[in-house]
């Protein structure tokens, strides 16, 4: 077959090569190369594997055997090249396998280690990609300053942004938004699960990442002064019994197209290895955190519920979530505290009766100190070396500790949990939270098991707990290894009514400079990750941006911040949660909220991703038979006013500005946006210019007609344009529709004359939708 992979055998060692790539070996030193055979893209000569024992050396491949075969699996077909390195002085033989795909033009491989002595052997890690030494260095055109790096946070509150070579990496403390102590001299990095390095000058990017996620934490080292990168699978010390092999975790080496090609392909391969659960649609809803916080009572939640009863032509939403605030302590979640009196299953009941799916948050992985659930089960906890509790965070003030997910009765504990408050309660909607504090480094009941393996049991006896038809959604939680449990999954840290977030000390003394936040609440740093982080929903699980804003009380964000929050999240196409109280909402902050549902049906892709660490630039393209759309966020994420241009691509095109209502005309090359105020944006839709007459935009819902305009048709006997509307997003919106040319006669909604405003070139029309309409426009 002509896609095939291809095999043989070259001075060296023996090779694999599809139509994209070709994976050169070595025998000599079993290490790989992998070349991008457009434009021969050869980062290194020599990309090596090797084990490192928890107390010893580390153990490096020597010459290697090889064996080529045909392989198959989720990916679909191709062929493995396995090399097998004996390494006898040490008790060991090292493999690597390499897999080339028919489909697909990244490599995924892996390292496994045997245990050929008679003594178990403790194992740090396996390192699957090492580049740095000797011949080894990456060759780039742009010196390593010039480099971009994407750094991927390890959960999902972990900073997540593309930065330069020559700067520091973010501070993401462990053990909450990381796993490791991160690296702290200019040009190190240490991603988690996934990273891509970038060259600006040749154009050329190097993704690596971890396509499975069963048993290690995977993290992309790279170290761009010494022009190196080094993927390893972290194994926390697990025993390897004699004649027992590991396996590193999967991962794919991608050196085809940009960075976001690279995400998009990186996440379809994990979520199918993985078995991503992907809802078939996205869920939208109503949570207490954000306005209520701790504070929450029932009478909160049942005239919001009255509320969102009240107003389902303007919001329409599925789920009705109760957050944090509810429970007697962390852990005793069965307990109820004082503020709920009728308990949560007359709430989860009082939700379904109104149409709604009841929602509930938890932190299952966590228990206080203070709890009950602690003094009755000390032994639950990761241990540290002292055999204390291992702290897993102070929030709530109080020391709350991590669940051992490899200790069989914490297991049948959670499991009982979710059983309580699904089947019991009535809940099928869980928030879980806090989810890292089963990942804890630390002592556990299996002292061979990872921290990801313990991670992944005790989620599953939650998967268990809930069944299978209830919605997961995760927070606070691993990346790539919860893949297959969540259908919903937070991928920022938590919004704020605050753009972001100021010290005491900061905010009484002079403004302060711009700096990178990392582990600060506030909204721009759940829009960066949102942003970062687009390439996963529908691939993983549907991404949570975190919740919308919009109120005019409490709030220290002005309209421009609030338009941004929407605009991401809108864009993102993610669930789509409110938070505020909504009956002190104003009328047009509403519209708002109205404007956003239902989702998009696709989230739109950050163009300049590995450019910025805030992308500027948010895209998302709808093509149906009678409507070609591209609707474009452009985004000031300075603290200044600032000009913004939207460069367009080849051709005219009808131009329409949501938050300013402003039609652009026909726009060719770019179009450009004077003093947009800080933090503020632009949301554009482009349509390419024909001749006749046809929709440039509505102002109903973010996606400018994507939704709301359901048939468009030109009649051109009659010279009718007739619009199909739907009643989607805000009641009242303003359809705008060039005339080609041509000037306008009537205007009329299921046959009823409308106002219209002809003006140079296009038609202003106001319409207030209930139901499905028809839009008729006459020209002359
Ligand atoms: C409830 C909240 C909300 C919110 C969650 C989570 O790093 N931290 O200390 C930290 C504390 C709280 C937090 C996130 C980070 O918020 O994301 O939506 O459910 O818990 O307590």
């Amino acid at each position: 077959m002509a896609n095939s992979v291809a095999s043989g055998r070259g001075r060296n060692g023996p090779w694999l090569q599809n139509q994209w790539l070709r994976i050169e070996t070595r025998q000599d030193d079993a290490s790989i190369a992998p070349v991008a055979l457009a434009g021969d893209f050869r980062p290194t000569e020599r990309a090596m594997m090797s084990a490192q024992p928890a107390d010893a050396p580390p153990i490096v491949a020597e010459r290697a055997e090889y064996d080529v075969q045909p392989y198959a699996d989720e990916l679909g077909e191709g062929k493995r090249l396995t090399l097998i390195a004996r390494v006898a002085r040490r008790g060991v033989t090292l493999r690597r396998e390499v897999v080339l795909y028919d489909a697909y033009p990244f490599a995924v491989t892996r390292v496994g280690l045997k245990n050929e002595s008679a003594a178990p052997l403790p194992l740090d890690g396996l390192y699957v990609f090492t580049t740095g030494e000797g011949r080894g260095r990456l060759r780039l055109s742009s010196k390593p300053d010039d480099w971009r790096i994407y750094r991927h946070g390890w959960q999902s509150w972990s900073p997540t942004m593309s930065l330069g070579g020559g700067e520091v990496d973010v501070r993401s403390r462990p053990p909450v938004l990381s796993p490791e102590e991160p690296p702290d001299k200019p040009g190190q990095f240490a991603s988690d699960d996934v990273g891509a390095l970038y060259d600006p000058a040749s154009g050329r990017s190097l993704l690596a990442g971890a396509v499975t996620a069963r048993e290690a934490l995977t993290q992309v080292y790279v170290d761009a002064p010494s022009r190196a990168l080094d993927v390893r699978c972290l194994f926390d010390g697990a025993t390897v019994l004699p004649q027992q092999t590991v396996w590193s975790e999967r991962v794919a080496i991608d050196l085809v197209g940009r960075p976001n090609d690279q995400l998009a392909r990186y996440a379809e391969a994990l979520g199918l290895l993985m078995g991503a659960r992907v809802p078939a649609t996205t869920p939208a809803g109503w949570c207490s955190w954000y306005y209520f916080y701790q504070d929450v009572t029932e009478d909160d939640v049942m005239r919001n519920l009255r509320f969102i009863e009240q107003h389902r032509r303007e919001l329409p939403i599925d789920t009705v979530q109760i957050d944090d605030g509810y429970q007697a302590d962390i852990g005793d979640w069965l307990i109820v505290n004082e503020k709920f009196p009728r308990g949560m299953d007359w709430l989860a009941s009082e939700i379904k009766r109104a149409g709604y799916t009841p929602g509930i948050w938890l932190a299952p992985f966590l228990i206080a100190e203070s709890s009950r659930a602690f003094a009755e089960h000390p032994e639950f906890v990761v241990r540290d070396e002292h055999g204390e509790p291992a702290l897993a965070t102070e929030n709530w003030q109080r020391r709350n500790y991590g669940i051992d997910g490899s200790l069989p009765e914490a297991r049948a504990w959670l499991r009982d949990l979710f059983r309580s408050v699904c089947d019991g309660w009535g809940y099928d909607y869980v928030k879980i939270d806090f989810l890292f504090a089963a990942a804890l480094r630390g002592g556990r009941h299996d002292a061979d098991a990872t921290r990801v393996r313990a991670y992944r049991e005790a989620l599953a006896a939650v998967r268990e707990g809930t069944g299978d038809g209830r919605f997961i959604l995760g927070c606070g939680s691993l990346m790539a290894p919860s893949v297959g449990f969540f259908d919903g999954n937070r991928v920022g840290l938590d919004v704020g009514p605050w753009w972001r977030y100021l010290t005491t000390a900061e905010r009484a003394g002079p403004k302060p400079r711009f700096r990178k936040p990392d582990d600060q609440l506030s909204a721009e740093t759940a829009i960066r990750n949102s942003l970062n982080r687009t390439w996963m929903h529908g691939r993983l699980w549907a991404n949570d941006p975190d919740c919308l804003l919009v109120r005019t009380d409490r709030t220290k964000l002005t309209i421009d911040e609030t338009q941004t929050l929407a605009s991401v999240i809108g864009l993102s196409a993610g669930m789509m949660l409110s938070s505020d109280d909504l009956d002190k909402l104003p009328p047009e902050r509403l519209d708002l909220i109205s404007m956003l549902l239902p989702v998009l049906p696709h989230a739109a892709r950050a163009l300049d991703l590995i450019e910025r660490d805030m992308p500027e630039r948010y895209e998302a393209v709808f093509e149906r038979d009678f409507d070609h759309a591209r609707i474009n966020g452009v985004f000031n994420f300075g603290d200044d006013a600032q000009d913004l241009r939207l460069d367009l691509p080849d051709g005219r095109w009808h131009a329409f500005e949501l938050w300013g209502e402003r039609y652009l005309g026909i726009a060719e090359g770019s179009v450009e946006f004077l003093l947009v105020p800080p933090h503020g944006c632009r949301v554009v839709a482009l349509r390419p210019a024909g001749d006749q007459p046809q929709l440039i935009a509505t102002t109903g819902h973010i996606g400018m007609g994507v939704l709301d305009i359901t048939g468009q048709a030109w009649d051109e006997e009659g010279r009718r344009l007739v619009l199909d509307i739907a009643p989607v997003g805000r009641r009242s919106r303003v359809v705008y529709v060039s005339g080609g040319g041509l000037a306008v006669l009537s205007a009329m909604l299921d046959g009823a004359p409308i106002r219209f405003e002809p003006r140079p070139d296009h038609v202003r029309i106001e319409a207030a939708i209930d139901a499905a309409a028809r839009l008729v426009v006459t020209f002359g």
